[in-house]
């Protein structure tokens, strides 16, 4: 069997996603996510462009290999744009893999050592009835565990925030630039303390409560962020600091006792090395999607299993369905499994990707079907083309660009 067509489906059903589609000789189909929110179209490229032509009458079944042609063979290695790309082809070929063999994917990476991947999701809200509110819907959806997000008095708008609770990461209006957000980081460290008082007043203290801090806090101010939390017992404390920067943790690590997870950025297992082997985190993000892939996501997890370090995918809804199969078909296996982050996708997006994962009293399952189980439909795909979209961009309350 030989690898006879590769194409890029670049779609918007709500916002944008980028989508590999890799055909065998033997009419075999695979699917791969290669999302790179804001900076879609770079991926495509390279897919396009360099690694679509290169995979042509290559064997599919030999996905190690494959993976080790494309990143070594590449002379430049790491980089969110070719580790997306890499990502995409190395879950187009598990799926082909599993649907040769009629196997769900997690069957091939060892079987399931669960029943269920426990997920948490996202409660925002401008103040704190509205945070509550929010908290109390996705309870009532079934979540067994909250991640919480606050408005911070003072500033107009924060990140994440608002629209809904199934906000995308998009700034409301599309458009060809990014919208622009003032931060200030005094007023966030006074106030995020008390939203997670009056949370565990309002809901106890068994309910797994999750924060992110986005990458916007030096060390010091993070290691007070830590130290003012630990009385509400956070299942984590997500992104304190800037991940390009492991030995910072070091000093968060020696003032606060508070889970630290970091790593949907990483891409590689040279960004995780430090922190697994230093133990300075509890929890490892990175996506399948944007870390090359099961096989290489594959190796970081056993790295961070050695050290007593959980996963914790990212999984917000600019990873597409077959990303996020991808990470539940690990996430099912793994023995370090912690958590997987599940922001529901519209319905629309539902439509395009059908998949087989379930969502069901708080725990996704990745299905039964052959492969990663979920299939395109293409042609309702198409109907919504590609829309230029960004991130916003942080600025201090004098214009400074902030760390994002
Ligand atoms: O594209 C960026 C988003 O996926 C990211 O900001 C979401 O931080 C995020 C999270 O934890 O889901
Ligand atoms: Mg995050």
């Amino acid at each position: 069997m030989k690898i006879e067509d590769v194409q890029v489906i670049v779609s918007s059903p709500t916002r944008n996603f980028v989508t590999l589609k890799i055909r065998t000789s033997d009419g075999v189909i695979g699917l791969g996510d290669a999302t790179l929110n804001g900076r879609e179209l770079a991926v495509a490229s390279y897919l396009r462009d360099h690694i679509g032509p290169l995979l042509i009458a290559r064997d599919p079944s030999q996905i190690e290999d494959t993976w080790n042609y494309l990143y070594k063979g590449a002379y430049w290695r790491r980089g969110p744009v070719t580790m997306a790309a890499i990502a995409a082809v190395d879950m187009a070929l598990w799926d082909i893999k599993g649907k040769v063999a009629g196997l769900p994917v997690y069957q091939l990476l060892g079987g399931a050592s669960r029943e269920g991947c426990l997920a948490y999701t996202h409660a925002t809200g401008a103040d704190m009835p509205e945070l509550i509110d929010s908290v109390h819907r996705q309870l009532e959806l079934g979540y067994r565990a909250i991640r919480a997000q606050s408005g911070v008095p003072g500033l107009d708008g924060v990140y994440g925030i608002g629209r809904s609770d199934d906000v995308d990461y998009e700034p409301a209006g599309r458009g060809a630039r990014p919208s622009e957000e003032t931060w200030d980081t005094s007023a966030y460290l006074r106030h995020i303390p008390s939203v997670f008082e009056q949370l565990r007043n309002q809901f106890g203290h068994e309910l797994p409560l999750l924060h992110d801090a986005h990458h916007r806090l030096t060390p010091q101010q993070a290691a007070r962020l830590g130290k003012d939390l630990e009385p509400y017992d956070l299942f984590w404390l997500e992104d304190v600091t800037p991940a390009e920067n492991p030995s910072a943790l070091r000093l968060v690590r020696q003032h606060t006792t508070i889970p630290l997870a970091i790593g949907e950025v990483f891409n590689s297992i040279w960004d995780a090395e430090l922190l697994l082997r230093e133990q300075l985190i509890d929890f490892i993000r990175c996506a399948i999607v944007h870390a090359g892939g099961i096989t290489h996501v594959r190796k970081i997890w056993s790295m961070a299993e050695l050290y007593q370090v959980r996963t914790g995918s990212h999984g917000p809804s600019d990873v597409s369905p077959i990303g996020l199969a991808a990470a539940l078909h690990m996430g099912l296996s793994a023995p370090n499994f912690g958590i997987q982050e599940h922001m529901r996708h519209q319905p629309l997006v539902d439509e395009v990707f059908r998949h087989a994962y379930r969502f069901d009293d708080g725990y996704l399952h990745p299905g039964d079907e052959p492969g990663l189980g979920i299939s395109l439909d293409e042609e309702l795909a198409t109907r919504y083309p590609y829309e230029c979209a960004y991130l916003p961009v942080a600025h201090l309350p004098d214009g400074t660009v902030h760390d994002w």
